[in-house]
């Protein structure tokens, strides 16, 4: 009888210690993964020329305040080249934005508008 009463004991401190530790790390997990979401930014502008062999877009684009961006013209990497084939200098755009590195920004869509 005594010894059953120690089994027990051992299994209600198991369960109280090791089960709400475990339980804890699973919502950690939640917000770790969340970080995960890229950061996109929006931005709209007219095409200045496009250089397909570098894979660059000259852009003078209106302010993008998610970057806290002024309006100004500036060359673009843009992530996927073979986009490029259809854009020309003269074309209103929308594009989107992405970080690739620190503080350098790659477009990673680009529409033509009118
Ligand atoms: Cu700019």
């Amino acid at each position: 009888m005594k010894y059953d009463t120690s089994v027990l004991i051992v299994f209600a401190l198991f369960t109280l210690t090791v089960l709400p530790a475990s339980a804890d790390d699973k919502r950690m997990d939640m917000p770790m993964d969340g970080k995960i979401i890229t950061e996109v930014h929006q931005g709209k502008g007219t095409i200045n020329s496009v250089n397909v062999k570098a894979g660059k877009l000259n852009i003078t684009h209106g302010p993008i305040a998610s970057l806290d961006w002024p309006g100004m013209t500036m060359d673009f990497d843009i992530q996927d080249k073979t986009k490029l084939a259809k854009l020309k200098a003269g074309q209103k755009v929308a594009f989107t934005l992405i970080e690739a590195s620190k503080g350098k920004y790659v477009i990673s869509e680009i529409t033509v508008v009118k």
